[in-house]
């Protein structure tokens, strides 16, 4: 294990100036965007990395929050005597460089003298908005027995699906013999491959990138040093195939793109069901984040609870919560009823003394008032949502953005500490 962890340098993507995933990036970085009530987009591909003993990891992002400082500050701490970190590395201008990233392969590119000043063999590089439990070492195994310059983790996907993902045939070795990023529909017949019967039933007849390549340092070192490259799936991988030797690494379990609003609520809401695909409660491979010291949550005046998670430091008053996810630090009041929703949470409390001048004043508190009905909403971090509140989402909704919340896919988006007066309605 002791060699693995040295020959193998982790290059966490950490999200473009896209903004699929706004408003929750409004006003913070991509991996610092809250999932599953308590963690950080960050923290998957993270702990999926300590989970493989990978443990030197640079996160690329666009420009570095407060809010991810914060959190890669406080929760990555690893033994002096260890080689081990996590560093962030923002878009940095430079008299070289004027510009932000322009792609995933730019931003390879401009931190390239940092990745070369540790000692490496093999780069991972792995996407920030993934939600999936993966042990590399299998994938690096596998690469370097090979002889691969390149190795890609794949997987099957159906028809509907593979239009917005790189799309790839192998040849009986597994080694990628043509590849195209994000086909249109009518290209589609001539990509069908050879998958298993089980994937066959299901339809998934396509092998799709999942965007997480080993590259090895050499070559790596070579394809940077081309600038009028920008994008791994659009150019590094596509011009790369007849030239090295890439090997498709196929994976059949879990794993979904969380880039967007509606995938990412997808993701979130699943972790409720029976036996969710994507398992928090397991000892082998667990997911880390900051631990907060918080109390645990407090349930009292009836409430019915079903299909959800309710993370620690919530106090929750006679609410019916259903196939939901309740974040650190919820505050909720008598007689409002959640259901398929995602509430982030608060990063601090208020005190009683706040609280009662607040009710006096008539000004709203943190946290979600009495009478509410929400369904089908995400809502943001340090939200005050007055009495008799209603958020109803659904496809009904057209998509809209306004001050205190936005609308996409009929699923309403209340913005980080918005302010919802008494009786407020979408
Ligand atoms: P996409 O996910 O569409 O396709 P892209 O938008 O380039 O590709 O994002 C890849 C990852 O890099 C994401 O985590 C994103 O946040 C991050 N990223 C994007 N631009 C960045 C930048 N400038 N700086 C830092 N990080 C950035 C890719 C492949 C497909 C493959 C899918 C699988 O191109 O071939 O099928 O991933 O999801
Ligand atoms: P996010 O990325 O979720 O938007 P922030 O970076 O804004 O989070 O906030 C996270 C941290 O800020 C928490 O650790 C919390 O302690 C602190 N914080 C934010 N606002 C306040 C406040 N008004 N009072 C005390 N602490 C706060």
């Amino acid at each position: 294990m002791e060699t693995m962890q040295k020959s193998v340098l982790a290059i966490i993507l950490g999200g473009g100036q896209g903004s699929r995933l706004s408003p929750l990036t409004e006003n913070r970085s991509k991996p610092a965007v809250p999932i599953a009530g308590k963690y950080r987009l960050v923290d998957i591909p993270i702990s999926n990395c300590i989970n493989s003993n990978i443990n030197r990891m640079f996160v690329l992002t666009q420009f570095n929050s407060a809010s991810l400082n914060q959190h890669i500050k406080n929760t990555y701490h690893f033994s002096h005597f260890s080689s081990a970190f996590v560093d962030i590395l923002a878009a940095e201008q430079t008299p070289d460089n004027p510009t932000w990233f322009q792609g995933t392969a730019d931003a390879v590119r401009q931190c390239m003298p940092h990745f070369n000043s540790h000692d490496y063999d093999y780069a991972l590089i792995l996407s920030g908005d993934q939600l999936y439990q993966m042990d590399f070492n299998e994938m690096i195994t596998a690469h370097r027995e090979s002889g691969a310059t390149i190795s890609i983790a794949t997987l099957p996907v159906d028809a509907k699906d593979a239009p917005e993902f790189g799309i790839l045939k192998t040849d009986s070795d597994n080694f990628i013999t043509s590849f195209i990023e994000k086909p249109s529909p009518n290209l589609l017949p001539q990509w069908e491959s050879e998958v298993s019967e089980e994937m066959r039933a299901k339809g998934k007849n396509y092998l799709a990138s999942m965007g997480i390549y080993i590259f090895n340092r050499e070559l790596l070192n070579e394809l940077m040093y081309q600038t009028e490259t920008k994008d791994f799936g659009k150019e590094i991988i596509p011009q790369a195939i007849g030239k090295q030797k890439i090997l498709s690494y196929q994976y059949e379990g879990y794993w979904t793109d969380i880039g967007n609003i509606d995938s990412f609520f997808e993701a979130n809401l699943g972790l409720t069901d029976d036996i969710p695909k994507f398992n928090l409660f397991d000892n082998s491979s667990k997911i880390y984040t900051r631990a907060r010291v918080l109390p645990p949550s407090k349930i009292t005046g009836s409430s019915t609870i079903d299909k959800s998670i309710i993370a620690e430091g919530c106090i929750i008053n006679g609410v019916s919560i259903k196939h939901s996810v309740v974040g650190i630090r919820s505050r909720i009041g008598k007689d409002s009823t959640i259901t398929n929703s995602y509430l982030m949470g608060n990063d601090y409390y208020q005190n009683l003394e706040e609280i009662h001048i607040n009710n006096i004043k008539k000004l709203i508190n943190i946290g979600i008032g009495e009478r509410c009905v929400l369904n089908n909403t995400i809502v943001d971090k340090n939200c005050r949502i007055g009495n008799d509140v209603k958020l109803i989402g659904g496809k009904h909704l057209e998509n809209k953005n306004t001050e205190l919340y936005t609308i996409k896919d009929g699923i309403i988006v209340v913005k980080k500490g918005a302010i919802l007066s008494n009786g407020f309605e979408v």
